[in-house]
């Protein structure tokens, strides 16, 4: 399958495109499967320790920061009583596994490198690409919590803006359970700020532009399962919370060009063990 020029051009225009039926339902339903199945096996006791303990913030910023190059569970806020202790099973409770699923765990490694997709990047012009960051997103049931409008880039920087987010749709994402809202041609607007390691150590936004984001421009992208959103690393995007009783889960992968700066200051970091690879 190729990217037509059609939809090119409105990515230029717009700063995304949606492919129905990118995927085939079987692979769906695997990642799916393998997803439940890293849960199953995942002891969370240890973690929910992190999460609930007194140096909470600090512990659980260094769980994330250093989550690049490892398969890592992140909770859904709401997951925790006051005590700390998890209020919904596990299952209910995980709002993301990353962040190198694509290089670490066999079925993602494999589903991130089908001809389909190394086509598709080609089609998109990112020259050598590297696979950054691969993370699956479950939204769940009732506490599936909002990810306020960003930018891709504001988080995974290069120089030149040189990046794409793959989000693949698991199941059916709808206005009720949560799907994406873009802001169509708002990759034009620059980019707003950067997250980055300050010199003494701690993250900080570098803010370019503090105006606020134009949300009444927001459309929701509503997808059926099997469908490939593309969006722009420089597109303003968003998820509100899942009050619905459906999840909506998603796979991502982002996609850089590999002649682009990677600046050593991004959160996003892969020990010398496991250098970034494209699809070979
Ligand atoms: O899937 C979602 O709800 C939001 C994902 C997202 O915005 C991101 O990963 O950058």
């Amino acid at each position: 399958m190729r990217v037509t020029s059609e939809k090119l051009a409105g990515y230029e225009r717009d700063g995304f495109i949606v492919i129905n039926d990118f995927v085939d339902i079987a692979s769906c339903d695997r990642l799916r499967a393998r997803a439940a199945e890293l849960v199953r096996d995942f002891d969370p006791s240890g973690i929910v320790s992190i999460f609930s303990a007194h140096e909470q913030s600090r512990l659980s910023d260094d769980y994330f920061l250093t989550s690049g190059d490892k398969i890592r569970f992140f909770f859904e806020e709401n997951a925790f009583l006051p005590d700390g202790s998890l209020n919904h099973r596990k299952e209910q409770s995980i709002n993301k596994i990353g962040h190198a699923l694509h290089d670490l765990d066999p079925v993602f490694s494999e589903f991130s490198r089908t001809p389909e997709i190394v086509q598709l990047v080609a089609d998109l012009g990112i020259q050598r690409p590297l696979l950054l960051q691969g993370m699956y997103i479950f939204k769940q049931p009732r506490i599936g919590g909002e990810v306020t409008c960003h930018q891709d880039s504001t988080f995974l920087y290069t120089e030149p803006t040189d990046i794409a987010g793959l989000w693949f749709a698991l199941e059916d994402a709808t206005i009720e359970n949560s799907c994406l809202w873009v802001i169509p041609g708002g990759h034009k607007l620059g980019l707003k700020s950067r997250w980055l390691r300050s010199t003494g150590g701690e993250m900080k936004f570098e803010v370019f532009d503090s105006s606020p984001w134009p949300e009444d421009r927001l459309v929701p992208l509503e997808v059926r399962k099997g469908s490939l959103i593309i969006l722009n690393g420089l597109l303003p995007h968003k998820s509100l919370a899942n009050r619905s009783t459906k999840s909506r889960q998603a796979y991502t992968l982002h996609v850089i060009g590999g002649d682009c700066r990677y600046p050593e200051t991004n959160w996003l970091q892969r020990s010398p063990d496991l250098p970034l690879r494209g699809f070979s």
